[in-house]
């Protein structure tokens, strides 16, 4: 659990992306409640694999029996694939048998459980893309490097091949979305016989598939991994991998009905659901084009219509921008350091106007860390002021195309928030707005980028 924390803490927290992400969770009986609140595919019953419908997720792949002569026998009779020389395929499937049998013995099961090569929650590269209702998320599960959906002896296939290639820059990880990557089981840049070990530890196991979630509220994110999630807006089965040649795998889901500005996934093995994913961003899975703008809906702005001074009112709202300068970044977290454990929203730090209560939940605390973690790097230069003369013009919901000219344009700049703790804007209307029109904002980026629609607002 959080609880209090020192300074330093909130550093190492904000690198690791999330609270207690190494946390264990024993959710499994979330599963029957998913299915019957929303009436989407059920997650399997949980410990159907081991008989152990309680036990944490990672203790459950220490108790997974294997048939240790059965694998013995299918690693004895692996071939030599073609152009891998014969010694040292020999030594691979003598590690292998090692590790196996190492494994076996009931001593090492304590020196296991902590050992980072076993199952745990992974970095998927969860990736959304609102205009195209496309969410993107790779395949791993370590140890199975010919990436077909469960980790055994023909493993060791890929691993042949690769022997010896090493990442870019020295002590490095490779690239996501390459096939070293899923092959370098250990994560240590290199791949060497030591990455025959994650075969053995995980030597039986298998991925079912995904389970998808999404959210308009970033409080349904489990962040603490311990409490039980909601339901699942889709489940995808393994067989939907998408491999191509030389390419670590990759899951694809097209995000039907009402889009959400928050989703994670949580690989689902053995039956039972794992820890979930760092929740999506905006950009493509198998490239480097990231969005500056972030993909989650700045709600709260507050918008109204002043029809005596012929004003559109509204408060900048930028989750994850405490310091409130237009874009989130590491230092943020200093504002959330000096009003921890405060409860309200807007405070005076130095004179400046300041947001730390990134999450909106009314406490300066470890989630609000959490938000900025998720956002930073995003930024926007300012908000444009939309009017649909009817709702017919409106958007097709929050993160629709704009079809609309904007009325006006306000960089973020123009408001200096000293002093004030609520930065509002405060623009005249070249036009009074007929009631029952709609006025709307939506962040934008000088690169060109459109961020969602804040709210919708009628005017009376
Ligand atoms: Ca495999
Ligand atoms: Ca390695
Ligand atoms: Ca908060």
């Amino acid at each position: 659990m959080c609880g209090r924390i020192g300074y330093g803490t909130l550093i190492l927290v904000l690198l690791l992306g999330a609270c207690g992400g190494d946390a264990r969770s024993p959710e499994l009986q979330t599963a029957g409640q998913a299915e019957s609140s929303t009436g989407s595919p059920a997650l399997p019953e949980a410990g159907t694999a081991t008989g152990n419908g309680t036990a944490p997720a990672a203790d459950t792949s220490l108790e997974m029996e294997i048939d240790l002569p059965a694998a013995l026998r299918e690693i004895a009779a692996l071939q030599t694939p073609e152009n891998v020389d014969a010694e040292v395929f020999e030594e691979l499937k003598a590690e292998l048998a090692r590790v196996l049998r190492e494994q076996a013995a009931p001593e090492r099961l304590v020196a296991a459980a902590s050992d980072e090569e076993v199952f745990k929650p992974l970095d998927v590269h969860l990736r959304v893309d609102h205009s195209e209702r496309r969410l993107r998320w790779l395949y791993e599960l370590p140890g199975d490097y010919d990436q077909n959906g469960e980790v055994n002896a023909a493993d060791l296939v890929p691993l042949a091949f690769r022997l010896g290639v090493k990442a870019p820059d020295p002590g490095g990880d490779f690239a996501f979305g390459s096939r070293e990557r899923i092959t370098d089981g250990k994560r240590d840049g290199e791949i060497n016989i030591s990455d025959v070990s994650p075969v053995g530890r995980n030597f039986g196991r298998h991925s079912d598939g995904f389970a998808v979630y999404g959210s308009e509220d970033l409080q349904d994110f489990p962040f603490d991994f311990s409490q039980l999630s909601m339901a699942p807006l889709a489940t995808v089965d393994q067989q939907g991998i998408v491999v191509e040649a030389g390419r670590q795998g990759y899951f694809e889901l097209e995000l039907a009905g009402e889009l959400r500005s928050f989703y994670w996934v949580r690989q689902i093995t053995d039956g039972s659901p794992g820890d979930p994913s760092f929740i999506a961003k905006a950009g493509e899975v198998l490239s480097t084009g990231y969005t500056r703008m972030p993909p989650y809906r700045q709600r709260g702005t507050q918008l109204q219509y002043d029809a005596g001074a012929g004003t559109a009112n509204w408060r900048y709202v930028f989750m994850g921008d405490a310091q409130r300068i237009g874009e989130c970044n590491v230092s943020a977290i200093t504002v959330v350091g000096g009003t921890f454990g405060q409860s309200k929203t807007d405070y005076i730090m130095n004179g400046r106007s300041v947001d730390p209560d990134c999450n909106r939940d009314g406490v300066v605390d470890f989630e609000d860390i959490n938000s900025i973690a998720l956002l930073l790097g995003s930024a926007y230069d300012g908000y444009r002021l939309y009017h649909a003369e009817t709702d017919a013009q409106l958007p097709d919901g929050y993160w629709g195309e704009e079809k609309l000219q904007p009325v006006l344009e306000v960089p973020f700049w123009e408001i200096d928030p000293l002093g004030a703790d609520t930065v509002q804007y405060s623009a005249g209307l070249p036009f009074t707005p007929a009631s029952g029109s709609y006025l709307y904002l939506r962040p934008y980026d000088n690169s060109g980028e459109l961020g969602p629609v804040c709210e919708f607002v009628e005017v009376q």
